[in-house]
């Protein structure tokens, strides 16, 4: 590479670049080589890692984007094919509900969850608003996650429970915050590290739905060291790339029963000889999760 040009990480994309540099924050553009390649995918996005060159006037121009670690993506609503990058190289994804306002939907927590699999994500789950409901109940709730691995931080930035936690789990790492408008993803990062002043919205009374306050993907740099995504609510939220073949093995608790079925290509669904269904049966899987995988099996046909 060549050595005049200075390495950096996105941190915003929008009409401009904003890079973080070892010379602090750079306003970019972009060479449109740099961006084409990613162009069909929402082209540089936050968490992006560029070589740029510097500008006579302080701003900068980036010059290369270097090959993603990762990408956390959705289906752009409306379209077939579109791919919308959320966030590149992050290491986990925050996937964020509220308790209740908006009610909180284990079918749309699932979603989440097999598309950060599938991108190869740790993932952690975050029910906000813990003071609207019984926690002792909301933990109970949510132990179909923590039973299966997956760490479940129960908060609210009302009564301030659960900060610390998403405090420690967020440092040192490059997260992204994902989940529908209005859950509290700003108000939480806000109340992580205070003093941002990020927009907090309403959620609207008569559709209980949040008011897509943030509008745009930005990083913001933790005291405790890492990285943490704000990123805009979305109100559905479509797979990408999860190939039907694949999306079992998504659901993290599946993958020991599903190697053994009687048909090597067997979908889990109506097959007979199937361990999966043996497992749901015996109890050893989650009677809800298999139900939206077949669900979701239907809707991706
Ligand atoms: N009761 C309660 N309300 C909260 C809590 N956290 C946030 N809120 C409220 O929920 C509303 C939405 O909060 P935001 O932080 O804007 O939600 P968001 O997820 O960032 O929404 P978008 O930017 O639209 O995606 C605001 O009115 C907050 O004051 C909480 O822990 N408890
Ligand atoms: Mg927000
Ligand atoms: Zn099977």
């Amino acid at each position: 590479m060549n050595s005049d040009l200075l390495q950096g990480v996105v941190l915003q994309a929008s009409s401009f670049f904003e890079v973080e540099t070892s010379c602090g924050s750079v306003f970019c553009t972009a060479r449109s080589k740099a961006v084409s390649p990613l162009a069909q995918a929402g082209g540089i996005v936050p968490g992006d890692r560029v070589a740029i060159t510097l500008t006579p006037d302080g701003r900068g121009v980036i010059e290369e984007v270097m090959p993603r670690k990762t990408q956390f993506s959705r289906k752009v609503a409306g379209k077939r094919r579109d791919e919308q990058v959320i966030a590149a190289n992050l290491d986990q994804v925050v996937i964020v509900f509220a308790a209740a306002n908006p009610p909180m939907k284990e079918t749309a927590i699932n979603r989440y969850l097999t598309t950060a699999e599938y991108c190869g994500l740790r993932s952690v789950v975050c029910i906000n608003k813990a003071d609207l409901v019984s926690i002792e109940v909301l933990g109970e709730k949510m132990s179909v996650y923590s039973d299966i691995g997956y760490d479940v931080i129960i908060a609210s930035t009302v009564s301030g429970v659960g900060i610390s936690t998403l405090r420690e789990t967020l440092s040192g790492k490059m997260s992204a915050l994902v989940g529908p408008s209005g859950v509290g993803k700003s108000s939480l990062i806000s109340a992580v590290e205070p003093g941002l002043d990020l927009a907090v919205g309403d959620v609207s009374g008569s559709t209980g739905k949040g008011r897509h306050t943030t509008t745009s993907g930005r990083l913001i740099k933790l005291a405790g060291g890492g990285y943490v995504a704000d990123t805009p609510g979305m109100r559905e939220f479509g797979f990408y790339r999860i190939p039907r073949q694949e999306l079992a093995w998504c659901f993290r608790e599946f993958r020991p029963h599903i190697d053994a079925c009687k048909f090597w290509d067997c979908t889990h669904t109506t097959e007979p000889g199937c361990r999966l269904r043996e497992a749901v049966e015996q109890g050893l899987v989650s009677q809800a999760r298999y139900e939206h995988y077949v669900r979701l099996m239907e809707e991706m046909r």
